[in-house]
């Protein structure tokens, strides 16, 4: 037996044994329910990889409670996510994108102790065109006792994990449970996610700048200033636009290579189009343990609270140095409408 351990891929099941030390009192449940979302991802893979070939492209024809046409590969994956989850004891309730309400699963069961918020298919829109989709997934604790409704509107600062599935080129699992990001890598040859990319850090400055174009004119003052900025060189480099328009596609690149992926309010979607509980919250947890920031424009992603699971918000996330660029240009922008306030006439 070779004595170099090295040749031995760490599977995503033996990585969170490992971080499951860290929960005082976790007797393997929380390893349990990760490997829930696992499973489903690998049944959504095998699904999404296949899609041409199944006939399963196109709408499904309804209409979720975004009013969004439900594409088949939608109702796949919810149904998938769903049923994956459900039989995990530990957990009290699911969230899905696609459904208006939660699923209260065990309402009273003290070994209950989770709620999992998720999009099953994030940028669904774009599967018919063989564009990357991905999932996302936020994992919160709820207090102990009967489960009550708002239990599940909690602030992201209380997520004890998150992460998303990104079926790209390759299909990978990122995910932090408060020890730093880790990235697993599907290999199709033994059907397991291994260890690819351990300990990610966001660099501190990149040169992709992500945001829909097509947006700026109705985007706000500090936003476009903001925006000038990266095309023209005004913080050090001149960035380059890079825009998939699916926002885990997005924000992979933004977590690995650096630079800043935008979602600003817009005359469409003045509170913006990401919703914050089961995209901009794992997103902003992510970041952060990579050494990134994410806010809504004005304040810190995981300080919002929800009013409802489907509360949309701003995002803007990315390095050190981008976030605090956009933040000088929000502050400027302040002192001006302050300064024509001051000059307005009486
Ligand atoms: P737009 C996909 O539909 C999605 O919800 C996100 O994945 C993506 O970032 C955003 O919408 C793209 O929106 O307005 O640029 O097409």
């Amino acid at each position: 037996m070779s004595s170099d351990r090295s040749e031995y891929p760490v599977t995503v099941q033996q990585h969170i044994l490992r971080e499951q030390k860290r929960f005082p009192g976790a007797s393997g449940e929380f390893s349990w329910l990760l490997s829930g979302i696992t499973l489903a991802a690998k049944m959504i893979e095998a699904k999404v990889r296949r899609a041409g070939l199944n006939n399963i492209l196109g709408a499904q024809g309804d209409i979720n409670v975004q009013g969004e046409v439900q594409q088949k590969l939608d109702v796949y994956a919810n149904r998938v996510m769903s049923d994956s989850l459900g039989v995990r004891d530990s957990i009290a309730v699911i969230a899905s994108e696609e459904n208006e309400q939660p699923t209260v699963l065990r309402r009273q069961s003290p070994q209950a102790r989770y709620i999992v918020v998720f999009d099953p298919l994030d940028g669904s829109s774009n599967i018919d065109v063989n564009v990357s989709v991905g999932t996302t997934f936020s994992i919160i604790k709820r207090p102990q006792g009967v489960y009550c409704d708002n239990d599940i509107l909690r602030p992201g600062y209380e997520q004890v994990a998150a992460g998303y599935v990104l079926y790209g080129s390759s299909t990978m699992l990122v995910y932090t449970a408060g020890n730093g990001v880790h990235g697993f890598t599907l290999d199709p040859g033994i059907g397991a996610f291994v260890l690819s990319h351990e300990d990610i850090r966001m660099p501190t400055q990149g040169k992709y700048y992500s945001v829909n174009e097509s947006h700026y004119a109705d985007m706000p003052p500090e936003f476009r200033k903001y925006i000038d900025g990266l095309r023209s060189g005004q913080y050090g480099r001149k960035y380059v636009s890079r825009y998939i328009g699916s926002m885990v596609a997005d924000f992979h690149r933004t977590l690995l290579t650096g630079g800043v992926f935008i979602y600003p309010p817009t005359k469409s979607h003045p509170s913006g189009k990401l919703r914050l509980m089961y995209e901009a919250n794992p997103v902003a947890f992510l970041a952060e343990q990579a050494g990134g920031k994410a806010t809504n424009g004005q304040e810190r992603v995981l300080n919002l609270m929800p009013d409802g699971i489907h509360d949309r918000t701003p995002l803007i996330v990315g390095g050190l140095t981008e976030m605090t660029e956009f933040e000088k240009c929000r502050r400027d922008a302040l002192r001006q409408d302050s300064s024509e306030l001051n000059r307005a006439p009486i």
